[in-house]
């Protein structure tokens, strides 16, 4: 199977339980507001590559585990990845009325929806991590996981990531940014979720130490890669294809590594991480080839 066919097909699985999360979660709370449901809904089943769970069931199943065992930590995050979307989307962020080729939550309903939808599906997916049926899942491994999701999506990873973000375009903080402030930005923002993914599969599969350690690294290089691709793409591609607006960065005034470095040397970086990414995970041999495929598509990636 290509890589491409595998990546369409686990994003088929991980709708399917997605749904299955948001279904429990209406059904659960016999009052769940239709309109929250609705918002939730039009948030995470709108297409998206779904390339989070995908690494964290595939780093799993490198270190010997399998779909069934990684799939409530891959539904969390990716719980967690759609509320950030919602958010970042908002008038009060980047005020942005295209995602995934539809229109924004705050778009097609209003700012307030969208406001508690995202909060919604973030509470979900701690309490889908917490609750979801799985015998290969030990309360250990639970917690480690919880502990996990939270660490990356909250102050110190995601939200601390956007915090700076939204500084330095609101407030013009810091007035010259160098590349170690971009860089560190940019590993809390997107790379926290990219590190958490590849250091939730090991866990799922029971890894030691050393092959959990070198999980999270490869997820963490791995996210500063698909960052700066995504940079790329804010100054290379179309609307239309990348299914969001772009030439943003620059209008807003952000600081990128593109814009610091320049393209040809943005690309080369692109390339360094890469290749440091692939060093992270030498050790693990074959079984990680489909990993090593996930680092090329996120690099090579048009959208
Ligand atoms: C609001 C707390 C909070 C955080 C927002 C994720 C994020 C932080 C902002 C998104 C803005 C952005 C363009 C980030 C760069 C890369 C990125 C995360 C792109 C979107 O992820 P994809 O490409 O999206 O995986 P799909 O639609 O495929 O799920």
């Amino acid at each position: 199977m290509t890589f491409e066919k595998r990546l369409e097909a686990r994003a088929a699985e991980f709708e399917a339980g997605l749904g299955d999360a948001l279904d429990a979660a209406a059904s659960r709370h016999a009052g769940l507001p239709p309109r929250l449901a609705d918002a939730m809904r039009h948030a995470v089943m709108s297409g998206g590559k779904r390339i989070r769970p995908f690494l964290v069931t595939e780093t799993a199943i490198a270190l010997g585990s399998d779909a069934a065992a990684a799939q409530p930590a891959a539904i969390a995050l990716e719980l967690v990845h759609c509320y950030s979307l919602v958010h970042d989307d908002l008038p009060a962020m980047d005020n942005d009325p295209l995602r995934r080729g539809k229109p924004t939550v705050w778009k097609a309903f209003d700012e307030w929806t969208a406001i508690l939808a995202g909060d919604a599906l973030l509470t979900l997916a701690f309490e889908h991590l917490g609750g979801a049926a799985c015998p290969d899942l030990d309360d250990k491994r639970r917690l480690s996981l919880v502990t996990g999701l939270a660490l990356a999506s909250g102050g110190r990873g995601m939200v601390g990531g956007q915090c700076l973000d939204l500084e330095a375009d609101k407030l013009g903080q810091p007035k010259v940014a160098t590349q170690e402030h971009v860089q560190r930005l940019q590993a809390m923002k997107t790379g926290a979720l990219f590190r958490f993914a590849c250091e939730a599969g090991a866990v799922v599969a029971g890894a030691g130490t050393t092959e959990t350690t070198a999980m999270a690294r490869f997820g963490a290089k791995l996210g500063a890669a698909f960052q700066l691709a995504d940079d790329l793409l804010d100054i290379e591609g179309d609307a239309e294809t990348v299914g969001k607006a772009t030439a943003k960065d620059a209008a807003a005034g952000k600081a990128t590594l593109v814009g610091l470095k320049g393209l040809a040397a943005a690309r080369a970086f692109l390339a360094e991480i890469e290749s440091d990414a692939l060093n992270e995970i030498s050790g693990i041999g074959s079984r990680a080839d489909v990993l090593r495929e996930t680092l090329r598509f996120a690099c090579a990636r048009r959208k």
